[in-house]
């Protein structure tokens, strides 16, 4: 079957984790992506965390599966000439060096575009410009600069960051849609575009219900679903609401039977209104569906914790599936709390390829987390990351260099 970006070459000039998400998940879509790396080390993250000596890490082979490895000096005037002639065959570069470093190398946007005015250049940076335009940028720091880290955690605790990489993963996701959004527009105009995906605009982004509280605390002073209302006092920004829902319904993580010994024994409860009666019944308090200090969701909100503390008292009495099954009867909104571990072992998210097992010719059988987009006319097929310039010959080849060629700039060190 035929992938929806059958035809689009990459020039993946990406490293550590936001760039080379954004260009798995394109050659997931059926891009040939072709990532240049230094010949002798590679992204960086081929030795990071390793787990098993003198071969490719986790980190690396899990955020580049799909891809071809080709091996370039950039800074070599030959190496140099082999990316001028990648530029010219490929629609979109795709980089998440530090600020200035394409430029440094001598591809400024210009420079690219009289190579090949079609080109679409694609970067993640930490920030947008601004003051701090040259910074260099990690997933935490992107997770501090763009909201997240003050709004999460506890009230009585320092601000906390996310374990999901929402300003790596999450900034490589924007940056994906804004490739295919101009490879798109490409078609009409005939002309690439740079297309800038910032990690503290990235999170922001998801944090958009954050910046929507701000304002509402401007305004009203206080926010009624958060745990600090009825008896906390909020300041002029937007506090930590633990685990408050971020919506209009309220919820909040509550043990289960078993949670003393076991880290992930609790359950995601959502009071939803439309649901409230069968809360009330399956939790045995049937006289608070009329009572009027509960009947209604604006009479429930000073009550939030004591009702909360009383529906805790029948999970408690469950296991977290247990809980699930009846609850999930009553279309009642809940989630467990499931480990990496029950997450892994979990038989349905192997069966649509949301967790893959793949297998490595150094490092063996591992698993992956597959693409979590389904396109039905575009199935994924999670192959193995490329060893270190594993198809540097083979582009090479395809660039119209004889083998001659290639091995006269390996011996001068430019591949
Ligand atoms: N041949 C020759 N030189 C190469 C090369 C190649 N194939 N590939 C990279 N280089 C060079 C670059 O040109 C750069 O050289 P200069 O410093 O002389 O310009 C050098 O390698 C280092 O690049 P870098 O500064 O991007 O790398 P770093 O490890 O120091 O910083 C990071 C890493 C991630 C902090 C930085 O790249 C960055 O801020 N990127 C943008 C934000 C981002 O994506 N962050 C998320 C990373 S995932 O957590």
């Amino acid at each position: 079957m035929s992938k929806a970006l059958d035809g689009v070459r990459i020039l993946d000039f990406t490293h550590v984790q936001s760039g080379p998400t954004c260009t798995q998940l394109l050659a997931w879509f059926g891009a040939d992506v072709i990532k240049v790396e230094r010949a002798g080390a590679g992204d960086i993250t081929r030795e990071q965390l390793r787990d098993i000596p003198d071969v490719d890490s986790l980190y690396f082979t899990m955020l580049n599966h799909n891809k071809r490895s080709v091996t370039i000096d950039t800074k070599n005037p030959e190496g140099k000439q082999v990316l001028e002639a990648l530029i010219q065959k490929c629609d979109v570069l795709v980089e998440n060096f530090a600020p200035g470093a394409l430029d440094r190398m001598g591809f400024t946007w210009e420079r690219i575009q009289e190579l090949n005015p079609r080109m679409i250049v694609a970067s993640v940076k930490g920030f947008g410009p601004g003051p701090y335009e040259d910074c260099k940028v990690y997933e935490n720091v992107a997770q501090c600069a763009g909201g997240a880290a003050s709004t999460t955690g506890f009230d009585d605790g320092p601000p906390v960051v996310s374990g999901a990489q929402i300003g790596d993963s999450g900034t490589g996701l924007h940056l994906a849609l804004g490739i295919v959004t101009a490879l798109y527009q490409r078609t009409q105009t005939g002309r690439g575009q740079k297309v800038l995906a910032a990690m503290q605009d990235g999170v922001l982004n998801l944090c958009r219900v954050k910046l929507r509280d701000q304002q509402r605390l401007e305004r009203t002073g206080t926010m009624k679903e958060y745990p600090q209302y009825p008896n906390g006092t909020f300041g002029e920004a937007v506090p930590r609401a633990g685990n408050a829902s971020g919506g209009g319904q309220p919820g909040w993580i509550l043990k289960c039977k078993g949670w003393e010994t076991d880290p992930n024994a609790y359950i995601y409860f959502i009071t939803q209104a439309p649901v409230w009666a069968k809360i009330c019944n399956v939790i045995g308090k049937e006289e608070w569906a009329t009572d009027p200090n509960y009947a209604t969701p604006a009479a429930r909100l000073p009550h939030l914790k004591d009702i909360f503390a009383e529906i805790e008292r029948w999970t408690m009495t469950k296991t977290k599936f247990e809980a699930m099954q009846i609850l999930n009867k009553y279309d009642i909104p809940c989630g467990p709390i499931l480990s990496m571990k029950e997450i892994a072992e979990e038989p349905s998210l192997r069966k649509t390829g949301t967790i893959v097992e793949v297998d490595h010719p150094t490092r063996g059988k591992y698993l992956t987390v597959g693409n979590p987009i389904k396109l039905s006319d575009s199935p994924t097929e999670v192959k193995r990351s490329p060893l270190l310039g594993e198809h540097t010959d083979e582009v090479m080849t395809e660039l119209g260099y004889s083998p001659e060629q290639i091995r006269a700039l390996r011996t001068a060190g430019a591949i």
